[in-house]
């Protein structure tokens, strides 16, 4: 209600600056892949709330969650080229476009949330936050998205429990990479897609966070989750670059501060509700499996970063700075 009013006094604002010759309101759309009950979709709404109050309504964001505008490549495409303004991405298949971001996709890059976190804020974080910049697509502020593990009907306790398996990976040849090192099959799908096709046998099994694997229902079709953590990929509030570089610095800082503060809400949600997303799913009866030496796992991956970085001797530097990061 207090949203719907607030839009109603805008949309005549507007009317009444633009017959002024004055500046009007920016409404921007953003695209949320997320539900109700996901700490992103919170977060959203709050980040919307937030650029309404500081910068005074110049700037409305209109959250669409659920993916309803589009799968997340298309969301992402939509984002560069200012069809959408704004999006809340998973940097997984923002890698496809920018080669920098794909740092973050290379399994077992970060050894913990808060190193993923220092690597961002520093020098590393820099030039991947240029190059989305340069693309068409800004991060605004990081978002925490955990650790990925697998799930399946199956326990995996080793790389050789991959093998042979079907799995569901997000769009990025480093995923695809990662499960045949393991003698997997990967089966790159949209994140609507994977509750029907884990459920149909049409892949064995996926990888995912807990928020994630509860929120969409993975969890109701299937029976164990292993704690591999290969991979713990940011998310971001991101932003079409022009659209972002249009407004004035005054509104940019508030637009910034808006996304930082909805990002500091979501790491605090995201550490209950993952925790609780856990709780939740053990209690229905999934098996949450510790792996207690990861090393396997890493090893495996040799060849993952052997060939990367043979195709994309650019990206060793990157990878340098993350890993002598402390
Ligand atoms: C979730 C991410 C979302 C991805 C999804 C996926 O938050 O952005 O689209 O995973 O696996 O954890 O596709």
């Amino acid at each position: 209600m207090y949203r719907k009013l607030t839009k109603t006094i805008l949309g005549a604002l507007a009317v009444t600056a633009l017959s002024t010759g004055m500046a009007f309101a920016d409404n921007w759309r953003a695209w949320n892949i997320h539900h109700d009950g996901h700490p992103n979709t919170a977060a959203m709404d709050l980040f919307a709330d937030l650029v309404d109050t500081m910068t005074d309504g110049e700037v409305t964001v209109e959250v669409f969650h659920g993916g309803v505008l589009g799968s997340q490549p298309d969301a992402l495409e939509q984002v560069r080229i200012g069809a959408i303004e704004v999006g809340n991405f998973n940097l997984g298949p923002i890698g496809p476009m920018v080669k920098e971001a794909n740092l973050v996709s290379l399994p077992f890059i970060f050894k913990s949330v808060p190193h993923m976190f220092r690597v961002l804020d520093g020098e590393a974080g820099d030039i991947v936050t240029g190059a989305m910049a340069d693309a068409g697509v800004m991060p605004l502020a990081w978002v925490d998205a955990g650790a990925r593990s697998f799930y399946s009907q199956k326990a995996i306790n080793t790389p050789a429990d991959v093998k042979g398996l079907k799995i569901r990976v997000m769009n990025n040849d480093l995923y695809t990479a990662m499960i045949s090192a393991m003698g997997g099959n990967p089966s790159p799908m949209a994140f609507s897609e994977v509750q029907q096709a884990l459920k149909t046998g049409v892949v064995d099994g996926a990888e995912n966070n807990f928020p994630s694997f509860k929120n969409v229902g993975h969890y109701e079709v299937t029976s164990h989750y292993s704690l591999s953590e290969h991979l713990i990929i940011p998310e971001c509030i991101c932003v079409n670059t022009k659209k972002f570089e249009a407004l004035s610095p005054e509104l940019q800082r508030a637009v910034r501060g808006a996304a930082k503060g909805a990002a500091l809400y979501q790491r605090a949600l995201w550490a209950v509700q993952s925790e609780q997303a856990r709780k939740d799913v053990e209690a229905s009866g999934i098996e949450v499996i510790e792996i207690a030496d990861k090393a396997p796992f890493q090893d495996a991956m040799a060849k993952v970063y052997e060939d990367y970085l043979a195709a994309n001797p650019d990206m060793k530097k990157l990878v340098e700075i993350a890993q002598s990061t402390e």
